[in-house]
């Protein structure tokens, strides 16, 4: 508890409390009135918000490393803010989805501004990659806004090389603000016809509304002139726009599996991800939080759990202004639109078995 946000906000709303009833000179009925209001509230915020349960260890498939030759190459380039209080954690839960899943070899992270600046969202990939112990795994800084020069981002720079050196093999999976792909681009006008494929989280089909509450979109509306660029570079793309991580919702039952696991990894995610948990929880009161990136990310590796449907992306730039993914089905179409989850309890299986093979390599090196 004493790692909780909500338990600080909390004892500092006592003391202010405390303190504003004792410089108004009238500390007795009404400072005790306001100390049991505020141990009220924050008794039944602690409760709604931290209470997860138990559940037994789950049964899942047991996965094995692949030689580097069986497994597919990727880059991720993400907003990644998981580990620090009350920020998106679908980014990091992506990452560490990546990093345990045995046909994926992840090159390098490359990362964007969006669910915080660039210098929070690299400092942050570095930690937990470092804390999951993969700081091998190089991470690339990006653009620090959509007017950012292509010559000063070091992330598109290694984009364009390494996708140069590896035609037609990487697949690029980006969860972020598109400004990075644009540079990239800058940098070299093919970049996006010498990717194997493209895998995207952003865009809005209709306007997004969870529990009766409006939500816009962030990725595509941050940089429209990028994401309005990428949308029609032609390769292979496929798009899980934020309608698709409403089907995508990691509740309580959920959380009690994880925390069942008990390996490093899984500690690990249990304590970053609580305060995000209880913040959705409280605000969107839907038992908590979209893993929206997952669903770019599983698409690639598990297709078979989603719907979707091919077609085209006629939206314009004036629509990436608010994200809006304006799409003409077809079946020739070179874009893949994520409808939703299909199979949640196996997209579920999916991450907390990778999650659980990713804390099996950590105690494995831990005990070397
Ligand atoms: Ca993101």
């Amino acid at each position: 508890m004493l790692r909780s946000p909500w338990f600080w906000i909390i004892i500092l709303l006592i003391a202010a409390s405390i303190a504003a009833a004792a410089a108004l000179g009238v500390l007795h009925w009404l400072g005790l009135l306001l100390l049991a209001l505020t141990l009220t509230i924050a008794i039944t915020l602690l409760t709604a918000a931290y209470a997860v349960g138990r559940a037994k260890p789950p049964q899942l498939p047991r996965l094995h490393t692949l030689p580097n030759s069986e497994r597919l190459p990727i880059i991720y380039d993400c907003d990644l803010t998981m580990g620090r209080p009350f920020r998106e954690v679908s980014d990091g839960l992506a990452l560490l989805y990546l990093l345990g899943e045995p046909r994926v070899n992840l090159l390098c992270v490359t990362t964007a501004y969006g669910n915080g600046p660039v210098e929070m969202t690299t400092h942050t990939t570095r930690r937990l990659l470092d804390l999951v112990g993969r700081g091998n795994v190089a991470v690339l800084r990006g653009a620090v806004s959509p007017n950012d020069d292509a010559e000063t981002n070091e992330a598109a720079r290694h984009l364009a090389d390494i996708v140069n050196k590896r035609r037609g093999e990487i697949t690029l999976i980006a969860t972020g603000s598109m400004t990075n792909l644009k540079n990239a681009a800058a940098f070299d006008p093919d970049f996006f016809e010498k990717l194997r494929g493209l895998y995207l989280m952003g865009g809005v089909t209709e306007p997004l509304i969870w529990n009766s509450r409006p939500l816009a979109e962030l990725n595509f509306a941050l940089d429209p002139e990028a994401a309005h660029q990428v949308l029609h570079a032609g390769c292979p793309t496929t798009i899980a726009p934020g309608q698709a991580g409403l089907s995508a919702i990691f509740r309580s039952p959920q959380l009690a599996a994880l925390q069942a696991l008990n390996d490093p990894a899984s500690r690990l995610i249990a304590r970053q991800i609580r305060s995000w948990f209880a913040l959705m929880r409280l605000y969107f009161r839907d038992g908590g939080f979209a893993l929206w990136d997952s669903v770019a990310a599983l698409m690639l590796t598990l297709p078979g759990l989603f719907d979707y449907e091919r077609g085209y992306v006629v939206a314009t730039r004036d629509d990436m202004r608010s994200g809006r993914l304006v799409f003409e089905p077809g079946k020739n179409g070179p874009v893949r639109l994520v409808r939703g989850v299909r199979d949640y309890d196996g997209f579920i299986a999916a991450h907390l078995a990778t999650w659980h093979h990713l804390g099996e390599m950590m105690e494995t090196r831990r005990n070397q």
